[in-house]
């Protein structure tokens, strides 16, 4: 925005002069990160399935897709988030695994 002082200049400068203002963005974009579900031999397909559907808020078939993406890979993405988010929702599947005494892991990897 040109103030007082700035038209004053392009007056005294005559037509064609003009006066580039360019300010550097404040912001950057935040760093994103993959939640990763590992395979194992022991959690129940099912319950992987309602966790993607409760933590990662897919649908059903979504969710089976990635269950068995993990099942037969070994690893599968959840999700892309940011960093206090991909936290939580990795904070939340290891709790629901432990409380139902489910071996299934779960991390984070920086994109
Ligand atoms: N391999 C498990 C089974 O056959 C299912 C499973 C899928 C476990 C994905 C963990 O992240 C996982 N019961």
């Amino acid at each position: 925005m040109a103030d007082e002082h700035d038209q004053d200049q392009d007056i005294e400068r005559g037509p064609g002069v003009g006066v580039v203002e360019k300010t550097a963005p404040r912001t950057k974009r935040p760093s994103l990160y993959k939640v990763v579900l590992l395979n194992d031999d022991y959690t129940p397909q099912e319950f992987v399935v309602w966790l993607l559907q409760a933590i990662f808020k897919k649908d059903a078939e979504e969710a089976v897709r990635i269950m068995l993406h993990v099942h037969n890979n070994g690893v599968g993405i959840c999700g892309v988030y940011t960093y206090e988010v991909a936290e939580t929702k990795v904070a939340q599947v290891m709790e629901l695994s432990r409380r139902n005494q489910h071996p299934l892991q779960c991390m984070m990897e920086r994109e």
